[in-house]
């Protein structure tokens, strides 16, 4: 046989015996060891490879077919990929699920134990990450041509871990027990410079030119990962680049004799890799992080022009091939890195350059928060990156000209619009940047994309009313839904067919089903099921004992005072208060469990005493003999995504109460709303869309509107003037400050009171009454059992506009104008 001949791909044979016999395989040949010596690691690695192997056929035959279609591809370019553990995920897109179990179970190996073994890349900090992951699912899924660009970190997201109820950070060595999802490519590595001159040159036609001497550079060794779409789907590439040494440090060692210094070299060049940022919203500014990204950035582009693309193909086309879909500012540097390529190595003319790279981006926006808009000091960008620093220059003196003609008697209008910031040190502004060079910029809930257009980047949609667009997140139901709630999953399954899980609309076909009695009784089961599932959980992870008799109240996201966990602690706080001065009779009280799971930025320090107060709180209500079984604090350690598949099915109210403007979107408020959990929240983010298709009726909607909170804070706004007016307020906050949490040390919880009494940043005390009166509703609500479900139910029934699915048909008619292409079989 010769290349040409061999068959491209051998298929696995998909029976329990043909799995069992691949499965040892893995375990003799692969791991070394035999079924009766081998550990339990052993077995799961043994286990994601043979899984992986039923994979191969498809993703084999997607990059075939991809690479003689040539269809228009996505890159989604994302410093962040929260992906979550593997192996279900892979089970499920394989179809393997039940011929596993019965193949393991014939082995006597428990699937469950092999489960618990994977542990979960961390590779993102919270939402941002997590919708990167979900919209991949989506494309593979929807066979859409699609590759994800990121980075491989060697430590992802930090463990949590809580000494005396303060948060500790562990590092998180996620590769430690060997990683069987990915393929290294060590001998496809590409070159990165860094630092170094710019200079003039003439070419051969004597024109005078310039290019980057770069002072060093590292390796990118891409790592490939299948993203699988379910049932028959494509088989995407994630491919994340981890730093190495070049062969240059690896020369030096042998050669300088100056061994010591020559392997320092190494470990600079690895550390570009090492380490994912945990700060989500208050950009530091440090030139590792800019080194992250423009690493990943500039192996993702050459990666593709060079790899991907045909060898003959001609760069013009570009924007008919590609789109680089730029995961809020991380990737921007990809804007300028393009135009170098194009300019400086393939020789274009600025302009013919400039005209294929704004076609070929399209910007997301995360966030509202100006504090967290990247801008990079342009001293430091020119340090790294003198090159692409010209190259912005121009691009923005392009643009300001520009805009001179369009706005002639308006030079403010410019300098507020200009990429390069003067204040308060000269500066890019890479959400600009973004902006100027891409075809589309969006924001990710309806509310977002408005305030958008209206305040953050006014002048832009002024000018280019055309290139904003809203597309609304999503999540995958595969994995929130189908994965994470088997139970509920089979109820749906029975009710109305299993297309939902492709076709999360059909999900309106469980309305009607509101009102049986039967199909009610049913789901209010799976939900008990499912508090009594995450009660053994909390019990054998976190030594946390909850009644599954109880309302579970869940509040987890990452910890920001703008998403105010602490206006949650208030009404704990105030309700504990009055049971223990009698004002409340216990018996009176909702039995509720409260959950909560959140990471603060390890330098984020009034997150850390919020995380600290939440803590002490709940030792002290949790102690309490009176209140046992009928009120708890639950605040599991390092909440993560794995563990977010327990919680939320659990969940019987969603807290999603951040200040009216300040969540862009959110997205475990809808995985909750899927998994049948009834929302309290405020008028914000995607809560917006998910109280318009659920109704008025089946939320708890409080506190005020975003121009409610733009005209308190334009009066001027006193947060002790609550405090004097609101008793149970005034008891609450006088209750944290007397010590009473943190024995009798009135010191500890101070710098929150006063921030809460002189400062009040996010509005938490002007919402607090509104706040518990939507509370009272909740208990009102939650004791009629029946009807309680019924909402539920309703809220999974019009929940389906938030599948992922969903945005990927938004982004693709509203942004990308690709098409979906079947794998060949
Ligand atoms: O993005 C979040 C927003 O806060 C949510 O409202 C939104 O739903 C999701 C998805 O669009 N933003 C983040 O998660 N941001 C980060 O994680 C982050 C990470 C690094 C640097 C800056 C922000």
């Amino acid at each position: 046989m010769t290349a040409e001949t061999t068959p491209p791909i051998a298929t696995r044979e998909h029976t329990v015996e043909g799995f069992v016999r691949e499965f040892l395989r893995e375990l003799n040949f692969g791991q070394g060891v035999d079924l009766t010596r081998a550990s339990v690691n052993d077995k799961y690695l043994a286990m994601a490879r043979t899984v992986r192997h039923y994979l191969m056929t498809r993703w084999l035959s997607t990059l075939r077919s991809q690479a003689k279609l040539q269809a228009k591809s996505v890159a989604y370019l994302s410093a962040e990929f929260l992906l979550g553990r593997q192996l279900d995920n892979a089970l499920l897109a394989s179809g393997l699920e039940d011929i596993v179990k019965e193949g393991l179970a014939s082995l006597g190996i428990d699937l469950e134990e092999l489960r618990q073994a994977e542990i979960e890349p961390g590779l993102g900090n919270g939402g941002l990450g997590r919708l990167a992951a979900c919209f991949i699912d989506s494309l593979a899924t929807m066979n859409v041509p699609s590759i994800g660009y990121g980075i491989r970190y060697e430590y992802g997201i930090f463990k949590q871990t809580f000494v005396d109820g303060w948060q500790v950070e562990k590092p998180d060595d996620w590769l430690r027990l060997g990683s069987p999802w990915e393929f290294p490519h060590p001998e496809a590595a590409v070159k990165v410079g860094f630092g170094g001159h710019v200079e003039q040159y003439q070419d051969d036609d004597g024109v005078v030119k310039r290019r980057w001497v770069p002072g060093w550079s590292v390796l990118g060794v891409p790592y490939n990962y299948m993203v699988p779409g379910y049932d028959a789907g494509r088989v995407n590439t994630l491919r994340l680049w981890s730093a190495r040494a070049t062969r240059a440090f690896d020369l030096e060692i042998f050669n300088s004799g100056d061994y010591a210094e020559a392997v320092r070299a190494q470990t600079f060049a690895e550390n570009i890799s090492k380490v994912l940022y945990p700060e989500d919203s208050t950009p530091q500014g440090k030139e590792l992080r800019l080194q992250q990204q423009y690493f990943f950035v500039a192996c993702s582009i050459k990666d593709f022009v060079d790899q991907v693309l045909p060898a003959d193909f001609d760069l013009h086309k570009l924007p008919d091939r590609i789109v680089f879909q730029l995961n809020d500012t991380h990737p921007v540097i990809a804007v300028p890195e393009l135009m170098r390529v194009l300019v400086d190595e393939k020789g274009w003319e600025w302009d013919e350059a400039w005209a294929v790279t704004k076609q070929c981006f399209a910007y997301t926006c995360h966030t509202l928060l100006p504090e967290a808009l990247e801008v990079w000091p342009v001293e430091l960008l020119g340090r790294l990156l003198p090159r692409h620093l010209e190259i912005i220059y121009r691009i923005n003196d392009e643009f300001l000209a520009e805009l001179r003609v369009a706005y002639p008697n308006d030079e403010l209008r410019v300098r507020r619009m200009s990429i390069i910031a003067e204040y308060p040190v000269r500066a890019v502004r890479m959400a600009y940047l973004a902006t100027v060079a891409g075809t589309k910029v969006n924001g990710v809930a309806e509310l977002h994309s408005q305030l958008l257009r209206d305040k953050v980047l006014d002048d832009f949609a002024a000018y280019w009313p055309d290139k904003f667009t809203n597309v609304t997140n999503g999540v995958t139901p595969r994995r929130f839904v189908k994965l994470s709630n088997p139970g509920l999953s089979g109820l749906i399954t029975e009710a109305i067919g299993d297309g939902w899980v492709t076709d999360l609309d059909q999900l309106k076909g469980l309305e009607p089903l509101a009102d049986d009695a039967e199909f009610r009784r049913r789901f209010r089961e799976i939900k008990y099921a499912n508090k009594q599932r995450l009660a053994g959980v909390l019990a054998e992870r976190d030594n946390i004992v909850v009644n599954p008799d109880t309302l579970f109240d869940v509040m987890v996201k990452r910890l920001h005072e703008y998403k105010r966990q602490t206006l949650k602690l208030l009404h704990i706080v105030s309700l504990y208060e009055k049971i223990t001065t009698g004002e409340l009779a216990i018996g009176d009280v909702t039995p509720r469990t409260f959950a909560f799971g959140a990471k603060a930025a390890p330098g984020y320090v009034m997150a850390k005493q919020i995380i600290g107060l939440i803590n002490a709180v709940g030792r002290t209500i949790n102690d309490d003999p009176a209140l046992e079984g009928r009120l708890r604090v639950a605040f599991p350690a390092n909440y993560n995504v794995t563990l977010a598949e327990t919680l939320i099915p659990a969940a019987d109210l969603s807290e999603q109460i951040s200040l009216a403007g300040k969540e862009a979107s959110g997205t475990g408020n809808m995985k909750f709303m899927l998994n049948g959990a009834l929302t309290i929240g405020t008028d914000d983010g995607a809560n917006v869309e998910i109280r318009q298709l659920v109704g008025d009726e089946n939320f708890f909607l409080f506190g005020l509107t975003e121009p409610q909170v733009a005209e308190v804070v334009e009066r001027g706004y006193h947060p002790s003037a609550y405090y004097e007016t609101n008793l149970d307020l005034r008891n609450a906050l006088d209750l944290i400050a007397s010590g009473a949490f943190s024995g009798g040390d009135r010191a500890v919880f101070e710098p929150i009171v006063s921030n809460l009494l002189n400062e009040d940043r996010f509005l938490a005390l002007a919402d607090f009454q509104a706040y518990v009166d939507a509370q009272a509703r909740v208990d009102a609500a939650y004791a009629d059992t029946d009807d309680w479900t019924r909402r539920a139910v309703l809220n999974v029934a019009r929940g389906g506009f938030f599948s992922s699915d969903r945005s990927m048909r938004d982004y693709i008619e509203r942004i990308w104008h690709t098409y979906p292409v079947a794998p060949e079989a």
